[in-house]
């Protein structure tokens, strides 16, 4: 079982090139502060801490070059480098027996995280929680931000108009091991790919519809009928109401509770199967007040804590 060696590696990824706006590549360095790797050591966690991207320029490169597109997506070069090294690093975390905890950075960062786990365990199912399905492909971004379009590249959607930086990602996710949680904000052309690919895709509706214990079981349900495959969990922080959850780039409001989002993380712990976590898309630059960067990154810990168990009694 993944849960009796009780190890995890805090994989940081301080990254903000999936997306305009600057600030989001403090998130891991916040969460660290806030006390992330001691909370987790008092429940019994073995821990390390990886820095795949220590020594890299990105940030300012963002800034200075503007010649970094690939048709109408936005920093190609800058998101495959960095997320090539994220993916390596989640990959030697893996072959240790240990847990990855990526820690963003944009949602781009899940390219190497999700690219890592599924070529090490093509059996695991994947719960994306998000306020976004963040599928959309080199042909239907609209923003051109590739924090947007990392579940494509993962599946091999459109591939023939994949960035040349980003072909190293392999095809590694099929549509029947992936399902939605908290989705709110999808596009047109998103819609369309879920639908065409009989995807699991639980939206705020079905939140309020079912409740979010009955729609975790569906969703688990769907992507794990046997209820024994392997579990990632990339869990973007907009999937939580903007009221707990201020400080990121994309909010939406509508979403989450902050106990319905603890929730699908207990639900998860619970199982016993979890075996690589994100938590992304923290950004303490988009504050208006100091207890809005206190409110998202305890949350954005409380995930990490309620993903490893800290709440089952
Ligand atoms: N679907 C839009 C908006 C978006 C996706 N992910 C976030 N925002 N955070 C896009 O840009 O692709
Ligand atoms: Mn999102
Ligand atoms: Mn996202």
């Amino acid at each position: 079982d993944f849960y009796q060696d009780r190890k995890v590696s805090l994989v940081l990824a301080p990254f903000s090139g999936g997306q305009a706006k600057s600030g989001v590549e403090d998130g891991p360095k916040y969460m660290m502060k806030h006390g992330l790797q001691p909370q987790l050591q008092e429940m019994g966690w073995s821990t390390k801490v990886e820095e795949p991207l220590s020594g890299q320029d990105f940030e300012k490169r963002k800034a200075e070059d503007v010649s970094d597109v690939h048709g109408n997506t936005k920093r190609p070069q800058l998101v495959g480098e960095a997320t090539k090294l994220v993916s390596e690093s989640v990959s030697k975390v893996l072959d240790r027996g240990e847990i990855p905890v990526t820690l963003g950075g944009d949602h781009s960062v899940a390219i190497g995280s999700v690219s890592a786990v599924f070529s090490k365990h093509p059996d695991a199912c994947l719960l994306w929680i998000d306020a976004h399905a963040d599928i959309n492909t080199p042909s239907t971004t609209e923003s051109g931000n590739l924090h947007g379009c990392p579940v494509s590249f993962v599946m091999g959607l459109d591939s023939e108009n994949t960035p040349p930086s980003l072909k190293w990602v392999p095809h590694c996710l099929k549509p029947s091991k992936i399902a939605y949680i908290g989705l709110r904000d999808v596009d047109a052309g998103e819609k369309k790919i879920l639908k065409e690919n009989g995807i699991a895709a639980f939206s705020m509706y079905h939140v309020d519809r079912f409740g979010i214990n009955k729609v975790i079981e569906m969703a688990l349900e769907a992507i794990n009928p046997e209820g024994t495959s392997p579990i990632m969990l990339s869990y973007d922080v907009d999937a939580i109401d903007p009221l707990f959850v201020p400080a990121t780039g994309t909010p939406v409001r509508g979403g989450l509770t902050l106990r319905e989002g603890l929730f699908v993380a207990e639900r998860v712990a619970e199982t016993g199967k979890l075996i690589a976590l994100d938590v992304v898309e923290c950004n303490p630059e988009l504050a208006s007040k100091d207890l809005h960067v206190v409110d998202t990154i305890s949350t954005g810990c409380a995930i990490v804590r309620c993903a490893l168990g800290e709440t089952l009694l």
